[in-house]
Protein backbone atom coordinates (compact mmCIF):
# COMPACT_ATOMS: atom_id res chain seq x y z
CA UNK A 1 0.00 0.00 0.00
CA UNK A 2 2.34 2.18 0.95
CA UNK A 3 4.56 1.66 -2.60
CA UNK A 4 1.69 2.39 -4.08
CA UNK A 5 1.06 5.51 -2.07
CA UNK A 6 4.94 6.52 -2.97
CA UNK A 7 4.54 5.86 -6.89
CA UNK A 8 1.05 7.93 -6.82
CA UNK A 9 2.92 10.76 -5.27
CA UNK A 10 5.98 10.45 -7.17
CA UNK A 11 3.67 10.31 -10.47
CA UNK A 12 1.91 13.68 -9.35
CA UNK A 13 5.32 15.14 -8.92
CA UNK A 14 6.20 14.72 -12.20
CA UNK A 15 3.14 15.41 -13.64
CA UNK A 16 3.72 18.91 -11.82
CA UNK A 17 7.29 19.50 -12.95
CA UNK A 18 6.60 19.16 -16.83
CA UNK A 19 3.16 21.32 -16.58
CA UNK A 20 5.89 23.90 -15.08
CA UNK A 21 8.77 23.37 -16.98
CA UNK A 22 6.23 23.58 -20.48
CA UNK A 23 4.85 26.98 -18.87
CA UNK A 24 8.08 28.54 -18.77
CA UNK A 25 8.03 32.06 -20.90
CA UNK A 26 10.88 30.49 -23.64
CA UNK A 27 8.83 32.45 -26.72
CA UNK A 28 9.36 35.67 -24.13
CA UNK A 29 13.57 34.79 -24.39
CA UNK A 30 13.16 34.23 -27.75
CA UNK A 31 11.52 37.48 -28.84
CA UNK A 32 14.51 39.42 -26.51
CA UNK A 33 17.30 38.61 -28.65
CA UNK A 34 18.83 42.03 -29.31
CA UNK A 35 19.90 43.16 -32.82
CA UNK A 36 23.12 42.28 -34.21
CA UNK A 37 24.71 44.35 -37.19
CA UNK A 38 26.33 43.16 -40.51
CA UNK A 39 27.42 44.87 -43.19
CA UNK A 40 26.16 43.41 -46.82
CA UNK A 41 28.63 44.49 -49.23
CA UNK A 42 29.37 43.58 -53.47
CA UNK A 43 30.15 40.06 -54.53
CA UNK A 44 31.70 41.23 -57.29
CA UNK A 45 33.21 44.74 -56.78
CA UNK A 46 31.62 47.15 -59.23
CA UNK A 47 30.70 50.14 -57.57
CA UNK A 48 32.11 50.10 -53.82
CA UNK A 49 28.88 50.35 -51.88
CA UNK A 50 27.39 48.21 -48.67
CA UNK A 51 24.61 48.77 -46.60
CA UNK A 52 23.72 48.06 -42.63
CA UNK A 53 21.33 44.61 -42.02
CA UNK A 54 20.01 44.32 -38.69
CA UNK A 55 19.26 40.66 -37.82
CA UNK A 56 17.51 39.68 -34.40
CA UNK A 57 16.52 35.92 -35.21
CA UNK A 58 19.63 32.92 -34.42
CA UNK A 59 19.28 31.30 -37.30
CA UNK A 60 19.81 34.26 -39.74
CA UNK A 61 21.85 35.41 -37.61
CA UNK A 62 24.35 31.79 -37.96
CA UNK A 63 24.00 32.13 -41.49
CA UNK A 64 25.16 35.56 -41.46
CA UNK A 65 28.52 34.83 -39.93
CA UNK A 66 28.37 31.42 -42.41
CA UNK A 67 28.57 33.86 -44.83
CA UNK A 68 31.80 35.87 -44.05
CA UNK A 69 33.17 32.77 -42.62
CA UNK A 70 32.78 30.08 -45.50
CA UNK A 71 32.08 32.63 -48.23
CA UNK A 72 28.86 32.95 -50.68
CA UNK A 73 30.02 29.66 -52.94
CA UNK A 74 30.37 27.68 -50.01
CA UNK A 75 27.41 29.05 -47.47
CA UNK A 76 24.73 29.61 -50.38
CA UNK A 77 21.76 31.62 -50.22
CA UNK A 78 23.09 34.45 -50.39
CA UNK A 79 20.69 37.51 -51.58
CA UNK A 80 19.13 39.58 -48.56
CA UNK A 81 15.48 39.49 -49.68
CA UNK A 82 14.31 42.76 -47.58
CA UNK A 83 12.22 45.35 -47.33
CA UNK A 84 13.51 49.05 -47.46
CA UNK A 85 12.33 52.12 -46.36
CA UNK A 86 12.91 55.71 -47.33
CA UNK A 87 14.76 57.77 -45.00
CA UNK A 88 17.75 57.85 -42.50
CA UNK A 89 17.82 56.04 -39.62
CA UNK A 90 21.73 57.21 -38.62
CA UNK A 91 22.75 53.45 -38.77
CA UNK A 92 22.58 52.68 -42.43
CA UNK A 93 25.59 53.72 -44.25
CA UNK A 94 28.28 52.97 -47.08
CA UNK A 95 30.81 51.77 -44.73
CA UNK A 96 32.98 50.88 -47.74
CA UNK A 97 34.04 54.79 -49.01
CA UNK A 98 35.73 57.29 -46.62
CA UNK A 99 33.05 59.26 -44.45
CA UNK A 100 30.99 56.57 -43.94
CA UNK A 101 28.14 58.30 -45.39
CA UNK A 102 24.44 57.39 -44.39
CA UNK A 103 22.37 56.39 -47.22
CA UNK A 104 18.57 58.05 -47.54
CA UNK A 105 17.02 54.67 -46.48
CA UNK A 106 17.27 51.85 -43.97
CA UNK A 107 16.12 48.46 -43.88
CA UNK A 108 12.94 48.30 -42.28
CA UNK A 109 12.48 44.52 -42.29
CA UNK A 110 14.30 41.24 -43.24
CA UNK A 111 12.64 38.59 -44.85
CA UNK A 112 15.02 35.80 -45.41
CA UNK A 113 18.28 34.41 -47.32
CA UNK A 114 17.54 33.34 -50.76
CA UNK A 115 19.94 31.66 -53.64
CA UNK A 116 17.39 33.80 -56.09
CA UNK A 117 14.64 36.55 -56.61
CA UNK A 118 12.96 38.41 -58.91
CA UNK A 119 15.08 40.40 -61.30
CA UNK A 120 12.66 43.31 -60.40
CA UNK A 121 14.33 43.28 -57.10
CA UNK A 122 17.89 43.54 -58.15
CA UNK A 123 19.49 46.59 -57.72
CA UNK A 124 21.98 48.46 -55.43
CA UNK A 125 21.99 50.08 -51.97
CA UNK A 126 22.72 53.45 -54.63
CA UNK A 127 19.51 52.71 -56.50
CA UNK A 128 17.33 52.61 -53.80
CA UNK A 129 17.79 56.98 -53.00
CA UNK A 130 15.74 57.27 -56.22
CA UNK A 131 12.83 56.84 -54.53
CA UNK A 132 13.40 59.09 -51.61
CA UNK A 133 10.22 61.26 -52.78
CA UNK A 134 8.53 58.79 -54.13
CA UNK A 135 5.31 58.35 -52.06
CA UNK A 136 4.71 55.31 -53.29
CA UNK A 137 8.08 53.85 -51.59
CA UNK A 138 7.85 55.68 -48.84
CA UNK A 139 7.37 52.15 -47.06
CA UNK A 140 8.45 49.59 -48.46
CA UNK A 141 10.13 48.80 -51.17
CA UNK A 142 11.43 44.96 -51.61
CA UNK A 143 15.20 44.35 -52.16
CA UNK A 144 16.77 41.34 -53.10
CA UNK A 145 20.39 42.46 -54.69
CA UNK A 146 21.62 39.39 -56.48
CA UNK A 147 25.58 40.88 -56.31
CA UNK A 148 25.30 41.63 -52.48
CA UNK A 149 25.30 39.42 -49.40
CA UNK A 150 26.97 39.72 -45.69
CA UNK A 151 30.51 40.31 -46.11
CA UNK A 152 31.58 41.32 -41.91
CA UNK A 153 29.87 41.67 -38.66
CA UNK A 154 29.89 44.35 -36.31
CA UNK A 155 31.56 43.81 -33.15
CA UNK A 156 29.38 43.59 -30.03
CA UNK A 157 29.84 46.81 -27.67
CA UNK A 158 28.98 49.02 -30.13
CA UNK A 159 26.01 50.61 -28.41
CA UNK A 160 25.92 53.87 -30.22
CA UNK A 161 26.03 52.35 -33.91
CA UNK A 162 29.03 54.40 -35.24
CA UNK A 163 30.83 50.81 -35.97
CA UNK A 164 33.55 51.68 -33.32
CA UNK A 165 33.56 50.68 -29.41
CA UNK A 166 35.45 53.93 -27.44
CA UNK A 167 33.75 55.24 -24.47
CA UNK A 168 30.48 57.14 -26.20
CA UNK A 169 29.14 53.79 -26.05
CA UNK A 170 29.43 53.22 -22.34
CA UNK A 171 27.77 56.49 -22.09
CA UNK A 172 24.92 55.11 -23.69
CA UNK A 173 24.95 51.87 -21.69
CA UNK A 174 24.97 54.32 -18.73
CA UNK A 175 21.86 55.95 -19.65
CA UNK A 176 20.08 52.63 -20.40
CA UNK A 177 20.89 50.98 -17.45
CA UNK A 178 18.20 48.77 -16.11
CA UNK A 179 16.08 48.72 -18.95
CA UNK A 180 13.98 46.09 -20.51
CA UNK A 181 12.83 48.24 -23.44
CA UNK A 182 15.52 50.63 -24.94
CA UNK A 183 18.07 47.58 -25.58
CA UNK A 184 20.76 49.78 -27.45
CA UNK A 185 23.04 48.68 -24.98
CA UNK A 186 21.85 45.01 -24.75
CA UNK A 187 25.40 43.76 -26.09
CA UNK A 188 24.89 39.66 -25.45
CA UNK A 189 20.81 39.83 -26.01
CA UNK A 190 19.32 38.90 -23.06
CA UNK A 191 16.92 41.41 -22.79
CA UNK A 192 18.29 44.02 -20.33
CA UNK A 193 20.63 46.38 -20.27
CA UNK A 194 22.83 44.98 -17.22
CA UNK A 195 26.52 44.71 -15.57
CA UNK A 196 27.12 41.79 -18.68
CA UNK A 197 26.73 44.14 -21.24
CA UNK A 198 29.14 46.59 -19.63
CA UNK A 199 31.87 43.66 -19.61
CA UNK A 200 31.17 42.57 -23.25
CA UNK A 201 31.60 46.49 -24.06
CA UNK A 202 34.98 46.36 -21.90
CA UNK A 203 36.41 43.22 -23.58
CA UNK A 204 35.56 44.59 -26.98
CA UNK A 205 36.98 47.85 -26.29
CA UNK A 206 38.67 49.78 -29.36
CA UNK A 207 37.41 47.00 -31.96
CA UNK A 208 36.25 48.14 -34.87
CA UNK A 209 34.44 46.54 -38.21
CA UNK A 210 36.88 44.65 -40.48
CA UNK A 211 35.75 45.19 -44.06
CA UNK A 212 37.73 42.27 -46.37
CA UNK A 213 40.20 44.56 -48.17
CA UNK A 214 38.94 43.99 -51.66
CA UNK A 215 35.54 45.82 -50.77
CA UNK A 216 37.62 49.16 -50.43
CA UNK A 217 38.30 51.88 -53.57
CA UNK A 218 41.70 51.48 -54.28
CA UNK A 219 43.11 54.45 -53.11
CA UNK A 220 41.51 54.36 -49.67
CA UNK A 221 43.78 51.62 -48.38
CA UNK A 222 42.54 49.75 -45.17
CA UNK A 223 41.46 53.23 -43.06
CA UNK A 224 37.99 53.88 -43.44
CA UNK A 225 37.00 57.26 -40.92
CA UNK A 226 33.70 56.90 -39.70
CA UNK A 227 32.05 60.43 -38.24
CA UNK A 228 31.41 60.67 -34.87
CA UNK A 229 28.49 62.64 -34.67
CA UNK A 230 27.43 61.86 -31.04
CA UNK A 231 30.51 63.92 -29.77
CA UNK A 232 29.14 67.18 -29.91
CA UNK A 233 25.85 66.40 -28.40
CA UNK A 234 27.85 64.09 -25.74
CA UNK A 235 29.91 67.58 -24.87
CA UNK A 236 27.13 69.39 -24.37
CA UNK A 237 25.38 66.76 -21.96
CA UNK A 238 28.35 66.48 -19.90
CA UNK A 239 28.73 70.14 -19.33
CA UNK A 240 24.64 70.07 -19.09
CA UNK A 241 25.20 67.48 -15.71
CA UNK A 242 28.01 69.02 -14.46
CA UNK A 243 25.59 72.54 -14.08
CA UNK A 244 22.44 70.56 -12.92
CA UNK A 245 25.36 68.79 -10.34
CA UNK A 246 26.43 72.19 -9.33
CA UNK A 247 23.39 73.80 -8.65
CA UNK A 248 21.92 70.87 -6.45
CA UNK A 249 24.91 70.94 -4.36
CA UNK A 250 24.96 75.09 -3.87
CA1 LIG B 1 30.44 53.11 -31.03
CA1 LIG C 1 22.09 42.31 -21.43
Amino acid sequence: MCDHRAFLWRFVCCVVLAASISALPFADYAAAEATHHFLVGEISVEHYDSYVLGLSDPADIAHARDLIRLGPDAAGETIVVAKAAMGRDGINRNYVIPGAPLWSWHVAEFISFADTTAEILDAGPRNLGNYEDDPEYSCCKMMGFWNYTVVAEFPRGDYDDDTDIDHFDVAVWRTTYGSDSDLRADGNGDGIVDTADYLMWRKNYGSRITIPPHLLPPTTGASIIVPEPASPALVLMTVSLCITWWRTRS
